[in-house]
This record gives structure tokens, sequence and C-alpha cells, in this order.
């Protein structure tokens, strides 16, 4: 496993790496699929490449689809490389892509595919510009940097929002070769060491005593599974604090863990485990109190992200999924599930074929139903209705977007601000864009009530618990920042 170094990051070269990663992460999620949700939601840092209309468009001219055409010759490949600029070889080079690399492809791929690879990591590598840091629009946050990391290990950061001790605010579990608590003013201490055999993922109060519990992947537990298309499937463990073993949970987590659903409404956070049964089929299971199964519900997750939320009212929070039956998860069949209500039908999304796909609950009203994030609109889901989020001003379009980091957030946060429950999403200026600087707040009229510029691309913004409250925590190519 990748070794986390906390040192101070290295300067101009920071954004290029990252992007670079980025494109390794594109080049990966376009193998796996192109409809996939990150694809969706991330905007262009990873909808355009391969996959994109225009590359695919271009192929088609070219009378081959990427991968399929002839093989190109050395005379196509000399003038793929004879069309690049001085500039763009020299960005090339930076990233070890010289002619001779080019020059492998002869004979392997055809000349439109190279070419397209060329132009994305290009995309990839030229230069951002950023807006104009600063505040535009409400009080300023103010950030705090608790975490500073070099290069590619960004990617290697996955902060896990705990509390793992007695007082209220929330610590940072950062797992990676040892398990770390990173305190909100910058101290780390370390976790008393679980047994080899287990990687944490989540945590999460089993017991109702206001300290979480730690979940853990038991990798002893490996059995060959080949009917859930993976080589393995492990058992998900509950452990304390000293690393002791609890419990354990029969769910698989392969499609995700959830550790903040209120299914059954008795005021705690509840455990879903996404996965699937013995025959393969994607199932979710839920754990109450103690490791006790709440509730099991055959279905595939709608997205990586398994949006909850109290959504008709009543106590309980529904899991939105597409039910088994549903293959495509993109089939406009999504509706909520949960405890005593399996399968229910949501007004103004399930079979509406020009719904987006739900990215988020928010629980922004002080009465009422969670509202469901689709898009830039929140939808009610016991009217339908849908309020529109205000764009910043001068923007003509405007994307919200999941998190782009490997880390647990999702880019989307709900706090309390000066007695006001508040939307705050990073932002995407344009549909075409995926310069992420951007942090908006949003309150439960829609209007926008604060604008940051922040001068850096942002990776994943969530909620903690601070010293005063609700705060963001967001993860930049540089690190770790706590508003204060
Ligand atoms: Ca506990
Ligand atoms: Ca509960
Ligand atoms: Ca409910």
């Amino acid at each position: 496993m990748h070794r986390q170094a906390f040192v101070v990051s290295g300067g101009a070269g920071v954004a290029t790496r990252q992007r670079l990663g980025m494109l390794l992460v594109l080049a990966l999620a376009t193998t796996i699929g192109s409809s996939c949700d990150l694809l969706d939601q991330a905007g262009k840092g990873l909808s355009q490449g391969f996959s994109s209309p225009q590359a695919q468009n271009q192929a088609q001219q070219q009378g081959s689809m990427p991968g399929m055409g002839q093989p190109a010759t050395q005379a196509e490949v000399d003038a793929l490389w004879k069309a690049l600029s001085e500039d763009d070889k020299a960005l090339l080079a930076d990233v070890g892509i010289d002619k001779s690399y080019s020059d492998g492809f002869v004979g392997v791929m055809d000349a439109a595919t190279i070419g397209m690879m060329l132009d994305s990591q290009l995309e990839m590598l030229r230069p951002l510009e950023l807006h104009d840091a600063g505040v535009k629009l409400g009080a300023a946050l103010g950030w705090k940097s608790i975490l500073e990391v070099a290069g590619s290990d960004e990617y290697y950061v996955y902060p896990i929002v705990a509390n793992l001790d007695a007082d209220p605010q929330s610590e940072l579990l950062l797992t990676q070769d040892a398990a770390q608590i990173l305190e909100l003013d910058g101290s780390v201490r370390l976790l008393e060491q679980p047994a080899a055999d287990y990687l944490i993922t989540a945590a999460w109060d089993m017991d109702h005593d206001g300290i979480d519990e730690l979940l853990a992947m038991d990798f002893s537990s490996g059995s060959p599974d080949a009917a859930a298309g993976a080589d393995y499937t492990y058992s998900t463990v509950v452990l304390n604090m000293a690393g002791e073993r609890l419990t354990s949970l029969d769910g698989s987590s392969d499609m995700g863990t959830l550790t903040d659903a209120d299914i059954d409404g008795d005021g705690f956070s509840d455990v879903l485990l996404a996965g699937y049964d013995e025959a393969g089929t994607p199932q979710v299971r839920a754990y109450g109190k103690g490791g006790k199964e709440l509730w099991k519900g055959s279905m595939s997750a709608v997205s990586s992200t398994l949006v909850h939320g109290d959504i008709d009212g009543d106590g309980m929070d529904e899991l939105l999924g597409v039910g088994s039956t549903g293959l495509d998860p993109y089939s406009n069949n999504v509706q909520a599930f949960g405890l005593k209500q399996e399968a229910t039908d949501i007004p103004g999304l399930s079979g509406n074929p020009l719904a987006s796909p739900p990215s988020f609950c928010v629980a922004i009203s002080a009465e009422g139903p969670a509202s469901i994030l689709m898009g830039t609109s929140l939808l009610n889901a016991v009217s339908g209705e849908r309020l529109k989020l205000a764009r910043p001003e001068g923007w003509q379009e405007m994307q919200l977007g999941m998190g782009l980091g490997w880390g647990s957030g999702h880019g989307y946060a709900v706090i309390e601000r000066n007695g006001q429950r508040l939307l705050a999403a990073r932002i995407i200026e344009g549909l075409d864009e995926y310069r992420s600087d951007t942090i908006g707040m949003w309150n439960s009229a829609g209007e926008l009530v604060y604008l940051e510029f922040l001068g850096e691309e942002i990776n994943d913004l969530q909620a903690v618990q601070g010293d005063s409250g609700d705060a963001l925590l967001i993860q930049t190519s540089s690190g770790l920042k706590v508003s204060q």
C-alpha cells in the first residue's frame, strides 16, 4: 500500500501531477463504463477524453472506432507528432511522453485513438485558469490548513469523519499503512493498531454511546466468490478503538458503506452495506444498535454515493435506488426503499425520462421532508415540486460536482450557520469545464448566500463538527482545510 507523506507540498508541479493522476482515474473509469456516475457528474475532467462525443465523431469520420481501426503507420504517427506545438511537446515530455513513446503505438493502435490519447493528456496537462481568489458573497469562512500533502499523495488521503473521543469535535481518521487520528487543530496521533488483517473503512457508533466504533474489512475472511464477480469477498467487522473485534456483519460492502442514515428513525445512525448476496444479486443490508440487522433490500444502489434521506418526512431515512430487476442504474426506475416501505415511487423522479440521477438528499428546511438534489435543482419528493438553485452572478451554467478525491465525501454538505441550515457544494462554472475552485452555499429558498473562489482546486467537501458548531472540511490538491 502507498505510504502517506505528511510534508509540505512542493510548488508548481502539483497541479500538473494532479491532473495526470485524474487522467489515470479517467482512463480506468472509461474502461469500466462510460455511463458511470463519476463520468456523469464530475464535469469535463472525467466526461471528456476517450468517450467524448467529439472524440467519437472524430474517430467515426476517420472510419474507425477507438482501438478498432487499422493500426497506425509510422507516417501517421510522425504526422500526429509533427502537428503538436513545441509547448505541447514540452508538457508531454514532463510526464515522460516523447516521440519514441508515441512510436511505440505504430502497428498497435489506430491513428485516431493515438491522437485522442495525446489530446486528452494535453487537456489535463495544460494549466488551468482559476477564478480570481476571494469571497464574493457572504461573510468569509476562513480556512485553517490541518494537513499538507505533497504531489500524488493527495490521492491517498482518505479522511473518515468520526467522533473518536469524549469531546464533541470531529476527528478525522486517516487510514493508510497505519491508522492515524487527525484532530481539527492539525495535531496527529496514532490509532492503537488493529490486527494487520483489517482495513478500516468507516466509523459508526454501534452502541449509541456517542463515540464511534470502527468498521473494517476482515481480509482473513476472504473466500472465492465467482458469483459476485469478484475474486474474493470479505466480511465486515466492527472493532472498538483498541482494535478488538466486537461483532461481524453479514452483508458485503463491495458497492459501498454508509454510516449516516437513520433507517429505523431512532435518532441514531445505522450502517448500510451495499454489496451482493450469495447469488450475486445486488443487495443492501442495514444494521442498527449492537449490529442487529434491521432491513434487507434486493436492489442495486443507484450510485456509489448511496443517496439517502427522509424524503417523505416520516422520521425514517429512505434509500434511493433501482430495484433488483432494473439492470441499468439510469433506467429511471429510481424509487425509495426503506423499512416497511420497499419500492415507493417518487413524484417527479420515478419513471421520468428527463430526470437527472439523484445525487444527494438535503434536509435544509426546518420542517418537512428532505429534498433530493438532482442536477442543480432540489426536488420535494412529497409534492413533486422542484426548486432551482440560484447560479452565481454572470454564470450561464453550473455543475454541482461530486468529489473527485478518493475520499468519502461527496462534494456536498448540509451545515448550520448563523441559525440557518445551508447546502454547501463544490461548484463548477459551465457545463464543459472542470475547474473546481469554487464553493457555493444556498438557503432553503434556493438563494445563493455564499460564494468563494478558493484559489486552488477542490477535490472534496464534507461537513464536520468544529469548535463552534458545524464546519466544512475541504480536500484540495495541497491537503485538508477546515472552515473556522
Ligand atoms: Ca460507541
Ligand atoms: Ca437508527
Ligand atoms: Ca422516511
